[in-house]
């Protein structure tokens, strides 16, 4: 169990929570290592903005000095943005407690934010994308194994995940198949394919489309009732004004995923040394779709919050 000294709810949070009014949790490795600063700060504040906009309250995840904390302050949140590359860890369920007796701030990924928000009380967490299956992880002359601990989590920890699907960078399909077997719901919202990260399709069936986001609630809702306790996907297309075209995001991430090989990038380094090329490639296009995304899925997980709070 989760000693109370290692969980810290901004007074905010807590009180919404408590109320039962409708909590977003946010991550907080996509400001450290996921988009360059000023862009970084920015995006944590407009995504906090989205979330207030519908009517949410919404609570940004890190660690510091060995505690979760749930809910930053502004200056916080710039602190993160701003702290010089490197020392800032990027923590997941494998790596929490190196970080934690560390002592210093840690950002929290996908994995490590959904534990922290399901020890609070938080049933909704929107980011940018998930982790998943890496390409070449299971084949290839020699597979990395390289599998994110997105999806295990997702498979035992019951939070609904607002994201543009799994990256771009990483095998789609495979990253499906695993959360089929491990009984992760997958939804999309209003499309009959999965969405590619910076682009709206990716030519991926969606294991389930659902029409809008009451539609979604009903799942999440049905979820809980029936006492399985994983979580569940809730996949939002990237805006369409801001999404690169499908096949120029194919192009792109081929290219990328070859020099990260020819780099010998591996680990985790991987995932925010792909977004970092990928920027690069794209003169800065990439970074202007992530941003969109990750405002937009703040918004959906702001209404889908506000529907399973109403109900
Ligand atoms: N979404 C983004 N940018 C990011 C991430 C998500 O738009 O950088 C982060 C999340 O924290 C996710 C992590 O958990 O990338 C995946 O890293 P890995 O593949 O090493 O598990
Ligand atoms: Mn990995």
């Amino acid at each position: 169990m989760l000693q109370s000294d290692r969980l810290v709810v901004a007074p905010e949070v807590g009180n919404a929570i408590f109320d039962r009014r409708p909590v977003v949790a946010l991550e907080s490795t996509l400001i450290s290592h996921g988009l360059p600063y000023p862009q970084n700060v920015e995006v944590a504040i407009e995504a906090e903005a989205a979330i207030r906009a519908v009517g949410a309250v919404p609570a940004t995840v890190a660690m510091r000095d060995g505690r979760l904390r749930v809910g930053l302050s502004v200056d916080e949140l710039d602190a993160l943005a701003t702290a010089p590359a490197g020392s800032v860890r990027k923590v997941s369920r494998h790596s929490l407690a190196e970080g934690a007796a560390a002592g210093g701030w840690a950002a929290t990924t996908v994995s490590a934010t959904m534990i922290a928000a399901h020890a609070a009380g938080i049933r909704v967490f929107s980011t940018g994308g998930i982790g998943g299956v890496h390409r070449g992880a299971l084949d290839g002359p020699s597979p990395t194994f390289d599998i994110s601990a997105d999806l295990e989590e997702l498979a035992r920890t019951p939070v609904a995940v607002v994201c543009a699907g799994p990256k771009a960078i990483l095998d789609v399909p495979r990253t499906l198949e695993y959360l089929e077997t491990r009984g992760v719901p997958v939804l999309v919202l209003g499309e009959d394919e999965m969405p590619f990260f910076w682009a709206r399709r990716s030519g991926i069936p969606a294991p389930m489309t659902v029409p809008d986001v009451a539609a979604a609630a009903r799942v999440v809702e049905a979820q809980a009732a029936l006492g399985l306790s994983a979580g569940i996907v809730l996949a939002n297309p990237v805006p369409a004004a801001h999404a690169l075209p499908d096949a120029d995001v194919r192009d792109i991430v081929a290219r990328g995923i070859a020099d990260a090989a020819a780099a010998g990038v591996r680990g985790p380094a991987t995932t925010p040394w792909l977004l970092a090329r990928i920027a690069e490639i794209t003169g800065g296009a990439s970074v202007l779709a992530n941003i969109a995304l990750i405002v937009d899925n703040a918004r959906v997980g702001g209404l889908l919050a506000v529907e399973l709070a109403r109900r």
